[in-house]
């Protein structure tokens, strides 16, 4: 398993689980300097950070790009793949599709998660659900010409209320017909929805594509009460080899505290 931090470039996400903000150039150096393999980062658009400028900081501080969060698609321009508007649902296809072309050069998977939006109001539980699915195939499909993957992320039940937890996962992978989508498994959504955390990753198994690492709390790992022990253990187990990526509040300490907390835990549980 390979250890990433989280980087938000969104100011409509102030207040949100991020580790480092607003900085990239800075972050990966604080992300080399503590020790990770790679970062996962948040930009306000497709074209929002200059390809060759990343690429830059990652060769510069031997960074792996982890995966590349769709969130401000919803936060910043509101936009849903399960809108109740056709022309609405359209351009937050294209806007992740966009996504996909910037993480794609990287070889990394772009993230639906915020974007998956919520049902209620003029938004049906089953439209939605079968909007989200076949967003979730097309995109998952569109992802192939980069060699890369779709990250689908299972929100709890505060975030949204169509898939929270990996049983829901996977059945709207299979619903979405694409083979080249996995599960974002976000450890602190899993604490509030999944009996066994650790039982839910077996479950997933080879369909686990992307990990978030937060304690029980939301703190970066070390900060709450989750057991570490059995959840790694799960995830080796089911021979998981890909990110595990510190989407996590800073506490009073601060990002380089919530990043170096993160760290020590990453290296006693996941090395
Ligand atoms: C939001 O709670 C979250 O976990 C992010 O990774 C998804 O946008
Ligand atoms: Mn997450």
């Amino acid at each position: 398993m390979r250890s990433a931090v989280t980087v938000s470039l969104v100011a409509e996400a102030r207040g949100g689980p991020f580790v480092f903000w607003d900085d990239l150039p800075g972050a990966c150096a604080k992300a080399r300097e503590i020790g990770f393999d790679g970062v996962e980062i948040f930009p306000s658009a497709p074209d929002a950070v200059n390809p060759a400028e990343l690429r830059r900081l990652l060769d510069e501080h031997k960074l792996g790009l982890a995966a590349v969060g769709t969130g401000a698609g919803w936060m910043k321009h509101k936009l849903l793949l399960t809108d109740a508007n056709g022309e609405g649902r359209k351009r937050a296809r294209e806007f992740v599709r966009g996504m996909i072309d910037f993480a794609g050069k990287f070889g990394a998977p772009a993230i639906i998660g915020s974007m998956q939006g919520k049902w209620g109001g003029d938004v049906t539980r089953e439209k939605g659900l079968e909007h989200l699915a076949e967003a979730v195939g097309e995109l998952g499909e569109y992802a192939r010409r980069y060699g890369a993957t779709l990250l689908f992320e299972p929100l709890n039940r505060y975030e949204s209320n169509f898939v929270s937890t990996v049983e829901g996962g996977l059945e709207l992978l299979k619903k979405s017909g694409s083979g080249n989508v996995r599960l974002l498994c976000d450890l602190f959504h899993m604490n509030i929805e999944e009996r066994d955390i650790a039982e839910a990753l077996r479950r997933a198994g080879k369909m686990v594509g992307h990990v978030h690492l937060a304690d029980s709390n939301r703190r970066a790992a070390g900060g709450g009460h989750t057991d570490f022990g059995p959840i790694a253990q799960a995830l080796r187990e089911i021979g998981y080899e890909g990110f595990v990526s510190a989407e996590a509040m800073a506490g009073p300490g601060g990002a380089e505290e919530a990043a170096r907390m993160t760290m020590e835990a990453f290296g006693k549980y996941f090395a």
